[in-house]
């Protein structure tokens, strides 16, 4: 079966999100409970961006981290000597290879480009690290100057290639027929790292893999610039689900999000795919009555892949077998015609949805106000 490796960008690009700041101590128990997981690479940061920055990945590489740990740096001298002096096993270089990026941003030709990545390439292999080198870009660079770009970065000793598609605008399509262009090209490793601007990260990230992606770049909880990248925990469903393919520890994902949900401040929306509270809930008559049947009736996965429960709601589009089950799982057994009573009641108010207590509180008023569940029957 074809291997996938899994670059976890939390603590690098996760951190570009407005509003987010990692303490020290956050970051070492994200790192953490990344490698337990089983990512195979955590990228740490820029060090010259801030002194706790710097302290964080000094402090990481001492730990009995499993994952290879990567530093991302700039093409220039001072990047790569702060990148070299913090111990990690590689320095990944980046520079912009579209137009628009040379041209406007960096005010260089790609002459200049190509120089720039042979030199700062060479200097990180030579100090014996491995190094990748990141077209910025990539997806909207002109295919020509791409190849060459990255030529000068394989033949100085990178021995991986990340294409991001760093404003989110290619189609699928295009990203597959990308990278198997770029693998016919090279020999090396290829990462691919989707932007969600267009909310097709996700699917961006599938197409690479099809293409001959050998990494795919993700965070927790899809954070990152902008509309974030690739959320680790629907990639890695994806590539079991779609694909077959293990990567992670998929048990580990539910508690992985929480810790980074509650360090970011970034809530994870109730409607977010695989992590989302919704994601296992079932809520109209029809739905619920096939659920409790057979659960693939509506779900694509089960919730027990990824350590969820499922969750039945009760409101007013509730039907019978939806309250009976939700009663069952609280003790009590109720004979049909109760149930019809309850469903009566309930379909006869604007209730929103009952909890678990509002649910007793409504069946305890039927039966006389009576409070343990079996004593009803
Ligand atoms: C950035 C740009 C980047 C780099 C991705 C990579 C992008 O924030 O520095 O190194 O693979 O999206 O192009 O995140
Ligand atoms: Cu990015």
């Amino acid at each position: 079966m074809k291997r996938i490796f899994i670059l976890d960008t939390t603590l690098r690009e996760g951190e570009q999100t407005p509003g987010v700041s990692f303490t020290v101590a956050q970051k070492l128990e994200i790192a953490r409970a990344l490698d337990s997981i089983g990512i195979d690479m955590i990228e740490l940061g820029h060090p010259t961006i801030s002194k706790d920055i710097d302290e964080f990945i000094k402090a990481v590489v001492k730990e009995n981290i499993k994952a290879e740990l990567v530093v991302h740096c700039r093409a220039c001298d001072k990047d790569i000597d702060a990148a070299l002096s913090t111990g990690v096993d590689r320095i990944a270089i980046f520079l912009g290879s579209s137009k628009v990026h040379l041209h406007k941003k960096l005010e260089m030709d790609i002459g200049r480009a190509i120089e720039l990545v042979y030199k700062s390439v060479k200097r990180v292999a030579e100090s014996g690290l491995k190094v990748r080198f990141t077209a910025e870009d990539a997806t909207r660079a002109d295919l020509d100057a791409l190849i060459e770009i990255c030529h000068a970065a394989v033949d100085a000793g990178a021995d991986r290639i990340s294409l991001p598609d760093t404003v989110g605008i290619a189609l699928p399509d295009e990203v597959r027929s990308l990278f198997r262009k770029m693998k016919k090209e090279f020999g090396v490793s290829l990462d691919a790292h989707c932007h969600n601007d267009l909310g097709l990260a996700i699917a961006n990230s599938l197409a690479a893999f099809e293409g001959g992606a050998d990494c795919i770049h993700v965070t927790v909880n899809g954070l990152g610039e902008r509309a974030g990248i690739t959320p680790l925990c629907n990639l890695a469903v994806a590539l079991k689900i779609l694909y077959g393919i293990d990567t992670v520890d998929l048990k580990g994902l539910t508690g992985l999000a929480h810790m980074v949900e509650e360090f970011s401040g970034v809530k994870v929306p109730m409607n977010r795919p695989v992590i989302g509270e919704n994601t296992f809930s079932h809520k109209a008559g029809v739905h619920t009555s096939g659920v409790l049947k057979d659960p693939s009736t509506y779900e694509p996965f089960s919730p027990e892949l990824i350590n969820r429960d499922r969750r039945i709601i009760v409101d007013k589009f509730a039907g019978r077998r939806a309250v009976k089950a939700r009663l069952q799982r609280l003790g009590i057994e109720l004979e049909d015609k109760d149930i019809a009573r309850i469903v009566d009641e309930i379909k006869n108010g604007l209730h929103p949805s009952y909890s678990d207590e509002e649910l007793l509180s409504l069946t305890n008023n039927f039966s006389g106000g009576e409070k343990d569940g079996k004593e009803i029957c």
